[in-house]
């Protein structure tokens, strides 16, 4: 099926389904909204002076970016399609994150400062046929960073989680603040399948002088790489160059194929479109569906304990039904005649009923007003400290989930009244249940 179909599908039904349900459960649904919006999009990051921009102009076979020695660009740079045989043209940040059509709107909170380093450019290419490409201003070092103004490592990690591929960029004479870029990107990417989604360049290597030169380069960004990562298997490093920028050399010769290898890597970002919203649904459905688990067990808890109050009220309310006029009466000598003694001397009529009802209501109100005074408040305290017995963590990664997920069930918990108990939580989970279990698994069977 076509990509593009698919994605429509996937759109309307993850709305009509689940986006209820982030909202009933306080959870952001902003986040997969805008990945569901839009086309594919290749990120490029890295180093100033890396070649980024060098890169792209030659990726969409025109000089769109600006390239130079110095840190030349400052801005988040959305290159996309433009409206054939229109001139190119740019859109300012300003209206980018107020265009409802574009998965840019949660970028307002990086404020004016950002926002006057965001634009889009619209320009004609092939490339951008079906996907844009987002040139990034490059990093500096952590200290600098801290001038731009907005948090630009925030703005990556945002940036990241919207697109399909992820070029991180290094030059054989810069490291940059490659482990902070690192981790700000990476944690706002699935666990499971994030990794997939970055590929690590070092270009401009026609800059070493010899073999040896590259080697040592190449061992100390890998060094660099384990330690960001964390892992001992070191991922694929692309390495590339410019062919307009660097002379031919024995060196070169070899690595033209790698970066043919790159440039069609870069150019099949869009197949893996479906793939990446498919595990950002499954990401974010498994979190919503932790916090339904743990409201609904909750709210389970509560209906046994409402059970249980409710045997002793019905219990209390039987005595308190025939016997309760008798008490009254003898204080105050009202009814004249008690049920029982209406029943024994067989004078019975629907006046002996009055007192004994409005008493049992009574009861019944007093046991409501314990339950939800003393009972359901005692549940909620005992459960505000330990949420976690809310649900069942038999596994690492429900473990990794809850730890980010148990801050939202406390603060739900701590807002929770007894309406909790008639709020469909068990429905809920089940109907989440059922959208990972079969419609999820269906897209994915869909694409593979
Ligand atoms: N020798 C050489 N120079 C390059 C290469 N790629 C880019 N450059 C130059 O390096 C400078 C920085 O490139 P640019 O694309 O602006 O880097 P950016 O800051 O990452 O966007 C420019 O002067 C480019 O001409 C390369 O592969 N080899
Ligand atoms: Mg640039």
């Amino acid at each position: 099926m076509n990509e593009k179909v698919l994605q429509a599908e996937l759109q309307s039904k993850v709305e009509k389904m689940l986006s209820p349900l982030f909202l009933k459960y306080h959870l952001d649904f902003s986040n997969l909204d805008a990945i569901l919006k839009w086309r594919p999009i290749v990120l490029v990051i890295g180093n100033y002076s890396s070649g980024k921009s060098t890169l792209i102009n030659e990726l969409l076979g025109q000089d769109i970016q600006r390239t130079g020695q110095a840190p030349t660009d400052d801005s988040f740079t959305i290159i996309t399609a433009g409206v054939v045989g229109e001139e190119a043209r740019e859109i300012p940040g300003s209206t980018l994150v107020n265009d409802d059509t574009l998965p840019f709107g949660s970028f307002k909170k990086f404020g004016q400062r950002f926002m006057s380093h965001f634009l889009m450019k619209k320009m004609e290419s092939p490339v951008l046929e079906n996907m844009a490409i987002i040139d990034s201003p490059g990093m500096l070092d952590s200290v600098t960073e801290k001038d731009r103004g907005y948090d630009y490592m925030a703005v990556l990690g945002e940036m990241a989680n919207l697109a399909d591929l992820i070029v991180l960029m290094f030059d054989p004479h810069k490291a940059g603040t490659i482990k902070e870029t690192y981790t700000a990107i990476r944690s706002t990417l699935p666990e499971k399948s994030g990794e997939d989604r970055i590929i690590f360049v070092m270009s401009r290597v026609d800059e070493c002088d010899n073999l040896s030169d590259l080697v040592r380069s190449y061992g100390a960004l890998c060094w660099n790489m384990s330690q960001m990562t964390g892992r001992k298997d070191i991922p694929h490093v692309y390495l590339t160059y410019a062919p307009g920028e660097a002379e031919p050399s024995d060196i070169l010769a070899p690595l033209a194929q790698e970066r043919d290898q790159l440039i069609t890597k870069i150019k099949s970002a869009p197949g893996f479109r479906v793939n990446h919203i498919l595990e950002d649904i499954d990401k974010q459905v498994n979190e919503l569906q932790l916090v339904c688990e743990a409201m609904t067990r909750f709210s389970q808890r509560g209906w046994q304990l409402f059970a249980k109050t409710s045997k002793i009220a019905f219990l209390f309310s039987i005595p308190v039904f025939f016997f309760g006029d008798m008490l009254i009466q003898s204080a105050i000598s009202y009814p004249n005649e008690t049920l029982l003694s209406a029943l024994q001397s067989r004078t019975l009529n629907a006046d002996n009923f009055i007192l004994p009802t409005c008493l049992l209501a009574l009861t019944l109100v007093l046991a409501w007003f314990i339950f939800s005074r003393f009972v359901f408040s005692g549940l909620k305290k005992k459960y505000a400290n330990q949420s976690q017995d809310l649900v069942i963590l038999d596994s690492e990664y429900k473990k990794n989930l809850w730890s980010k997920m148990q801050e939202k069930v406390q603060s739900l918990l701590a807002k929770a009244t007894t309406r909790e108990l008639w709020a469909g939580h068990s429905r809920n989970f089940s109907k989440i249940q059922r959208f990972l279990a079969s419609d999820l698994q269906s897209y994915y069977d869909k694409i593979r």
